[in-house]
């Protein structure tokens, strides 16, 4: 397949709720959107950075830079044999794993399309739903968090996540548990901690967590194994997994029993199906992490998500707990079971509101 054209576009869209944590507080969520022409066709993909480098060191202005001077002038016009080959091509290229993941995700929605299936079955992935969880932000006060937690399980939502940082973690942990004695819970740090923290972190054993995800530093793996070596609790590793060496570092090391996937983190989809592949064969649960998307990167992680090793509930919520309207058709929903079903049509299966997408662009070009 000959790549013919592509487009970038920055949008920004209002979150429907301020989402805060350790590194802080995001009203507005800006994305690059990646479209990818050919035969008649368009793939889309979603670029995870965020305005500036608190997640990772990435930004939507780095990622335009890398994507408009170093990547799309790798693809376009040339004779692509797949997404295996796509990847050959970005892989060369250090680091920028968010500007690679939006192209490389753009490549496969397309190449399914034009062979006509839904992404998640490329991918290899069989469940028809998979299982949704609910991430919540930081909030000013304790009772404004268990408001908010009551809300989400009479929405349906079968597994909360909570923000901590230190001066919102045990306290409020306490608070959560009393009122919420037997809900599935997991707490994510985004590494606001240190190996200093160890004897505060201990006590998380006392609440029954799924897992307690990314307590320290993004580059670290040596304390996160001390720190598991003392902690019933499951650590699973977000930002300090952006790739498959990382992930059979942390698994030899035991710096974590779970590792919580983003394409976006990883470069993209074919990195993505690579870490789950090598955690199932070491019989570590997986999971699907997010990063605000809207539907577009969205629908990519539920085909992800699908596969077989993402045992453990998903961050992937329904389109409104983000958004007032998705730029996406239909909008993903919370099923009664606690699900998010696989859309069934090719590709990402789901409708682009191009409209939407105007309205809510800042800037826009396009390549061939
Ligand atoms: O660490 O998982 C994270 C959002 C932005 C950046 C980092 C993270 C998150 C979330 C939100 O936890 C998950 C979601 O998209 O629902
Ligand atoms: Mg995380």
């Amino acid at each position: 397949m000959r790549l013919e054209r592509a487009e970038l576009r920055l949008i920004e869209l209002r979150l429907v709720q301020p989402f805060e944590t350790s590194f802080g507080r995001e009203e507005k969520r800006p994305a690059l959107i990646v479209a990818l022409y050919s035969e008649g066709a368009v793939g889309w993909g979603e670029c995870v950075a965020s305005s500036g480098p608190w997640y990772s060191s990435e930004t939507v202005t780095t990622a335009w830079h890398v994507l408009e001077e170093f990547l799309l002038p790798r693809v376009l016009r040339q004779e692509l044999a797949g997404p295996a080959a796509l990847w050959e091509r970005l892989r060369p290229i250090r680091g920028h794993n968010m500007a690679k993941a939006a192209l490389e995700m753009a490549f496969w929605d397309l190449w399914a399309k034009l062979e006509g299936v839904p992404l998640a079955r490329l991918l290899g992935g069989a469940k028809e739903r998979v299982q949704s969880g609910v991430s919540l932000g930081i909030k000013g006060t304790v009772p404004e968090l268990l408001e908010e937690i009551a809300r989400r399980l009479e929405e349906g939502y079968p597994r909360i996540k909570l923000k901590i940082k230190p001066g919102w973690d045990l306290k409020v942990l306490e608070q959560v548990r009393a009122q919420f004695p037997e809900i599935r819970l997991q707490v994510d740090a985004n590494a606001a901690y240190t190996i200093a923290d160890l004897p505060l972190l201990r006590q998380l054993d006392r609440f029954g967590l799924l897992m307690v995800e990314q307590p320290f530093a993004y580059d670290d793996l040596v304390d996160h194994a001390a720190l598991q070596r003392d902690l019933a609790t499951p650590i699973c590793l977000d930002e300090s997994i952006p790739s498959l060496n990382a992930a059979r570092a942390a698994l030899e090391l035991g710096s974590c029993k779970v590792i919580n996937i983003k394409p976006g983190r990883v470069g993209g989809l074919s990195q993505a199906v690579a870490i789950h592949g090598y955690c199932r064969e070491k019989g570590v649960p997986v999971w699907c992490g997010g990063m605000l998307e809207t539907g577009i990167g969205r629908a990519h992680n539920v085909a992800l998500a699908s596969l077989p090793g993402f045992s453990l509930p998903n961050d992937i919520s329904a389109s409104k707990r983000y958004w007032e309207h998705d730029i996406i058709e239909p909008e993903f929903e919370l099923n009664e079971d606690g699900t998010i079903s696989v859309p069934k049509g090719p590709g990402i299966g789901v409708e682009v509101l191009q409209a939407r997408l105007e309205a809510a662009t800042i800037r826009m070009r396009s390549y061939d």
